[in-house]
């Protein structure tokens, strides 16, 4: 086969010493990306005053990147504009959040033409084309019109919403159309699959030739559901790290006779840390027993500081973390550590170890990475639990969790109190069962089904499957 090239918005190249930038995309793009030939696009993460298309390249641990620079009006329009405060919200339920505005639709189309004109030339006939994420949609339709006619897939990693609330969009229907411009279109899972599905059946006049296969727009495109995985088996062994073992040891040392609830996510509003700390502040109110028994870690790293509604969460997290504090702190214990830190993925597989359990709560993911990661940085002669959100994509799989309601305190501190709870026996049982689920699924596998797919599109296996 040719090579394959990856098209994200951001390109983060691995260093090789477990510090990659923070973000589920990256992580599993750089270990998928790592083992196979080929070359990662996108932005440079910079921008300049204005467009020129010049092309950054460097291999680094194996994998090549090529970046382009963005103008100022692209990073106002399309990244922060349309990306990031109209799909990312939209995409997770947050309407109330969502901003409709025409120049960001425009910088968003803008972009996506530039992304495609500067990528034109490094592609090469036989290559397989595997574009990533929301920002990206239109893409394809702009490689089309400069006449690639390589194979080109297309994975979401967020949620795709319900048909009701995707007419919300203006323009709902061209950014529809645009997927069918694609040859292969993923999701997380099986449900939001459905809720594309629903959309083109319903609101685009579509059909479904055959399973897994959508016709709209004069056109059919393949589709299907792809959850994504960690690199499992690293994760676990990055328990044993040096760095790791330090990390277990502090914080075990300054957790010593609690026990260590933790959490870790970007600072995003999806990801429910405020619903998260109201649960924990009900957990308090209610178990006044236990009150010197656990210490809450929150490592909340600041992301997308260019958009409003990460400013405004940040301070409401401050404020009630610093309220819980206040009132149930002692002279020696304080029930909440918040850090906006960045910390090293090999200190996070220390951090996870030592906690007896991993709180989970997004209101809406697409998968979550967490989750998987917790479980596999866990000690299997004695594993802590997994609490874990039912609306996050990765409840399908890792069943064996606690599964909450995270919008519920009352049900979240009860979960907290049953895995404290919980016995050796129990906890060991369920960790196997997750284990071995994070194991299977693992971000190998993921890869391979999603390019294995993407090559197959039109044999007559696929056309049939
Ligand atoms: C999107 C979708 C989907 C976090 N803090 C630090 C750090 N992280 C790493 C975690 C994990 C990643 O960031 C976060 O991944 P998630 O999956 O939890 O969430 P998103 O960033 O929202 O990712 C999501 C994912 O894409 C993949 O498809 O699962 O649903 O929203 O790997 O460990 N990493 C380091 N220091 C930190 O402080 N090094």
């Amino acid at each position: 086969m040719g090579r394959l090239i990856v098209v994200s918005n951001r390109v983060n190249a691995p260093t090789g010493a477990g510090e990659e930038t923070v973000g589920g995309l990256a992580m599993a793009l750089s270990a998928a990306l790592r083992e196979y030939s080929g070359l990662w696009f996108g932005w440079s993460g910079q921008t300049v005053p204005e467009f020129t298309g010049e092309l950054h390249t460097q291999t680094v641990a194996g994998v090549t990147t090529a970046t382009v620079d963005l103008e100022d009006a692209d990073y106002d329009e399309y990244y922060n504009g349309y990306a990031n405060k109209t799909l990312w919200p939209l995409f997770h339920y947050r309407s109330d959040l969502t901003a409709f505005d025409r120049a960001y639709g425009a910088g968003y189309e803008r972009v996506n033409r530039r992304f495609a004109e500067t990528l034109r030339p490094l592609i090469q006939r036989g290559d397989l084309i595997w574009i990533h994420d929301y920002h990206l949609i239109p893409i394809a339709r702009e490689l089309r019109r400069l006449g690639v006619t390589n194979k080109i897939g297309f994975f979401l990693h967020i949620p795709w919403p319900a048909h009701q609330l995707m007419t919300t969009l203006p323009g709902h229907r061209q950014l529809v159309e645009a997927m069918f411009e694609f040859d292969l279109v993923g999701f997380q899972t099986a449900e939001y699959r459905h809720a594309f599905e629903e959309y083109v059946l319903t609101e685009a006049g579509g059909d479904m030739p055959t399973e897994g296969h959508l016709r709209a727009f004069g056109r059919t495109v393949q589709i299907g559901a792809y959850p994504i995985g960690i690199d499992a088996e690293n994760f676990a062994r990055l328990r044993g790290s040096p760095r790791a073992r330090r990390m277990h040891d502090i914080v075990g040392a300054s957790t010593i006779f609690r026990q260590l609830i933790v959490g870790v996510d970007r600072l995003d509003y999806s990801k429910g840390l405020e619903e998260r700390f109201l649960a924990f502040e009900r957990f308090l109110a209610d178990n006044p027993d236990l009150r010197r028994d656990v210490l809450m870690l929150q490592i909340a790293p600041v992301s997308r500081e260019g958009v409003e509604a990460y400013q405004e969460i940040r301070s409401r997290l401050d404020a009630l973390s610093g309220r819980i504090n206040g009132e149930y702190s002692d002279i020696d214990t304080s029930p909440i550590r918040y850090v906006n830190r960045n910390y090293r993925r090999d200190e996070l597989a220390g951090i996870y170890s030592v906690a007896r359990v991993g709180l989970v709560t997004p209101l809406r993911d697409g998968m979550n990475l967490v989750a998987k990661e917790y479980v596999a940085a866990q000690d299997p002669a004695d594993p802590g639990v997994l609490v874990l959100s039912r609306f996050a994509g990765a409840a399908g799989q890792l069943k064996e969790a606690l599964l909450v309601n995270p919008n519920s305190p009352e049900e979240v501190a009860d979960a907290l109190k049953h895995a404290l709870a919980m016995s050796r026996g129990e906890r060991t049982r369920r960790w196997e069962a997750l284990f071995d689920s994070v194991q299977r699924c693992d971000v190998t596998a993921w890869r391979d089904d999603f390019v294995g797919a993407l090559k197959a599109v039109g044999e007559p296996a696929a056309m049939a499957s």
